[in-house]
């Protein structure tokens, strides 16, 4: 049976390029999402998210009658679900993060109404192992008149499957078809209809695998750059230490034929490697001791930063006595999770930013040149031309393009990306 209209749960930065891209196939796509601003600026045939290229292809989409997005799921031939996993609260910095599994139980029981014989599921959230199982759990609670794979294996009414994203913010709409899939059925029926519907765009190669398999393999790709990320940051403080140029160490040892280490930074942000290695520490604490010193690393290293700068505030005032801490202004240069984009959430730049206006005296500036307005009161935004006449230590933080071509001459630099020692 073939795929007429497609539902996607979750209109978020995978939900949605997801969405405009089934409906440039001439999909019939029915987008939902309890947010409804984003509803409404997508029925407009606009975008609430910054991506390449993602405004054109949901602008023709909705145009052309292929797109329309809803808050109340409607029938469809297969669900996409792509909602945030994020950890639940923690009371204390010991305690390992626990997976929230909270939106997609919600969108579970949303679409359970509207299902029917023949429908495929399919999870995209990055989950822990297990959820895909736990989502066919809570499907077949709120629908004991349709048979699902945990009972009826090949024969289920309803299939249900496991397809991580893997594409990369920024790169969202190439990476979404040249990118290769790993598809984690709960039977080998509900693995083939996923090839099937994936197949709609996707010029990569679909794998197919388990569920349980597919939800490893996500988590350890996420992972395995944490872990590299941490053994890159660890390098930088010990180098720091030991008065050695950790950019220049790491391009030499990356000469060698099977050393590729990569860059230090001032900690890991966004929402998914600094989140994701957790789903595995919190299954399995006694095993993942790499994983979690890794993440353990990477946390510590906005704090690193911001004790270089207190470190740098004192030897300007040993320079300039008549000075005090009031008369000192910093610059922290980028804002952003990484370079070249303007998403500013669980960005440890922003963090390191906002720590050092609350226990700074003096003025604290920030330059971004991919946002116009923070609103932060300590915080000024300012240009890159009056941040350099402006400011007594200078702190680098993201290496946006537009800041390699700067060249810094005061002695109070705090590189925290070396690309201006
Ligand atoms: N970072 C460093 N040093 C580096 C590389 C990155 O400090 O050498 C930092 C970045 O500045 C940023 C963080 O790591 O703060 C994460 O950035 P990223 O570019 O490594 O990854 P994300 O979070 O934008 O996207 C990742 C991707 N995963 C992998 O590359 C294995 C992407 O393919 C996933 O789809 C995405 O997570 C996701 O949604 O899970």
């Amino acid at each position: 049976m073939s795929f007429e209209t497609i539902s996607v749960v979750g209109l978020g930065y995978i939900g949605l390029p997801t969405a405009a891209m089934f409906a440039s196939r001439k999909k019939k796509v029915i987008g939902v999402d309890v947010n409804q601003y984003a509803v409404e600026t997508i029925n407009r045939g606009e975008i609430h998210i910054v991506e390449p290229d993602l405004d054109m292809l949901v602008s023709a989409a909705v145009q052309q009658g292929y797109l329309k997005a809803v808050t109340t799921p409607e029938p469809a031939d297969a669900f996409l679900i792509a909602v945030p996993t994020p950890f639940l609260p923690i009371e204390n910095e010991s305690e390992i993060p626990k997976p929230d599994l909270g939106y997609i139980e919600a969108a579970s029981k949303a679409i359970a109404p509207v299902l029917k014989k023949g429908d495929l599921v399919i999870l995209e959230s990055t989950s822990p192992v297990g959820a895909t199982e736990q989502m066919a759990e809570w499907l077949n609670e709120a629908r004991p008149d349709l048979t699902f794979p945990q009972t009826h294996g090949e024969n289920a009414e309803v299939n249900i499957a496991h397809c991580p994203e893997r594409v990369l913010p920024g790169h969202v709409v190439t990476e979404l078809v040249q990118n290769d899939r790993v598809i984690g059925g709960m039977s080998k029926r509900c693995s083939e209809r996923s090839v099937e519907l994936y197949k709609t765009f996707v010029m990569g190669e679909c794998v197919i695998t388990n569920a349980r398999t597919a939800e490893m393999a996500k988590l350890t790709e996420n992972s395995s750059r944490d872990v590299q990320i941490a053994f890159a940051n660890e390098l930088s403080m010990i180098c720091d230490e030991l008065d050695i140029n950790v950019w220049e160490l790491i391009s030499l040892a990356n000469r060698h034929p099977r050393v590729d280490i990569l860059q230090p930074g001032p900690g890991v942000g966004g929402h998914c490697i600094a989140v994701d290695p957790w789903f595995i520490v919190s299954k399995t604490p006694q095993k993942a001791k790499i994983i979690h010193t890794a993440r353990k690393v990477n946390d510590h290293k906005p704090v690193w930063v911001v004790e270089k700068v207190k470190v740098a505030i004192a030897e300007f005032l040993n320079k300039n006595p008549m000075k005090t801490a009031k008369d000192i202004t910093i610059a922290c240069y980028g804002l952003a999770f990484k370079p070249d984009i303007d998403d500013l959430r669980e960005s440890p730049a922003l963090d390191i930013t906002k720590t050092i206006a609350e226990f700074h005296a003096g003025k604290v500036l920030a330059i971004e040149p991919n946002i116009s307005s923070l609103s932060h009161e300590n915080i000024t935004l300012v240009t890159i031309d009056e941040s350099l006449t402006k400011t007594d230590i200078h702190v680098m933080l993201v290496d946006h393009k537009q800041f390699k071509k700067i060249k810094v001459k005061d002695d109070f630099i705090i590189d925290a990306k070396g690309i201006w020692k």
